[in-house]
């Protein structure tokens, strides 16, 4: 299927999602989030696809919520939804089918991420930065607004509550090296490595057996929230389903022949 805001291809198990309106830095717009949601239905239904690349076409990641689109909005309040219904109805079920689906997503971070562009890349499993891109959290507070998207609940885990509070009030361009050194990207590098990086991960998760990759990012996801009593016994229900897996048995048994 042909998309207008969006580039999507899969090639050898890796899906590649590039947001393509460079003329706003790839902002969000109505078309996108159909498109999104689309190619993120894709991405969960399709066996052959293991791991998902997220991206930006042109300069930017994605600057958040196109506000051409939402000053058109507010002119005709009368046939459109509040925020917080635009909120819940498109942003918060893209997050939440990025964290949910056992497929890990990397963000491949080109250029600028603001406002719910930061969301977006938060809500991946591995970030990949060019050292010439930034984010902007504070893009919301510019337009007082608060941080959406999951960027409350992603930015004080990843980063702590200080940090947090900072990164959306103060920080103009929060660069590269402080996103890595606050941890919120896993790697930052010179521009023209940002996708043959996010590549070279996505190789090797593929390598990695589906359903336990799938079985850790659930593990995880829910420890964030958990007791650690939780997570033991979370942990336990799912290791007797990746135990079932054939993968188990056949890697543990290649594992010895290759000691014997
Ligand atoms: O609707 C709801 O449900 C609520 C959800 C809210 C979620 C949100 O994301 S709220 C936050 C929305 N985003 C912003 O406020 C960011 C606005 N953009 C900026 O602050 C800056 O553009 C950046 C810091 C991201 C980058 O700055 P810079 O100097 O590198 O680029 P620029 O020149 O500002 O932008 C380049 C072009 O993109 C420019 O268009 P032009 O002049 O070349 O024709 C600019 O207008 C356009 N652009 C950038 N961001 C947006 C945008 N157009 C529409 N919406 C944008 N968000």
């Amino acid at each position: 299927m042909a998309y207008e805001t969006l580039l999507y291809e899969v090639q050898n198990g890796i899906a590649t999602i590039t947001l393509n309106r460079p003329d706003v830095l790839n902002a969000f717009n109505e078309q996108m989030f159909r498109e999104l949601q689309d190619v993120l239905r894709a991405v969960e239904r399709d066996e052959a696809v293991r791991v998902a690349i997220v991206t930006g076409a042109g300069r930017g990641f994605c600057a958040g919520q196109d506000l051409a689109e939402m000053q058109a909005r507010y002119e005709r309040p009368e046939e459109t939804m509040s925020i917080g219904e635009h909120l819940r109805s498109r942003y918060n079920p893209l997050i939440l089918r990025i964290r949910n689906t056992e497929k890990p997503f990397i963000a491949a971070i080109n250029g600028v991420a603001a406002g719910a562009g930061c969301s977006l890349a938060l809500a991946c499993d591995l970030r990949v930065m060019a050292e010439t891109a930034s984010f902007v959290f504070n893009a919301f507070a510019k337009i007082a607004l608060i941080p959406d998207s999951g960027s409350t609940w992603f930015l004080p885990h990843l980063a702590g509550y200080a940090r947090a509070f900072e990164a959306a009030t103060l920080i103009d361009r929060l660069d590269a090296s402080r996103a890595l050194a606050w941890g919120l990207v896993n790697a930052v590098v010179p521009p023209d490595q940002v996708m043959p990086t996010a590549q070279e991960w996505a190789a090797r998760l593929r390598e990695l057996p589906a359903r336990a990759v799938g079985f850790l990012k659930r593990a995880l996801n829910r420890a964030l929230t958990f007791t650690l009593e939780q997570s033991l016994d979370y942990e336990a229900y799912l290791q007797e389903m990746a135990a079932r897996t054939p993968d188990h048995r056949e890697r543990v048994e290649a594992f010895l022949r290759r000691r014997g």
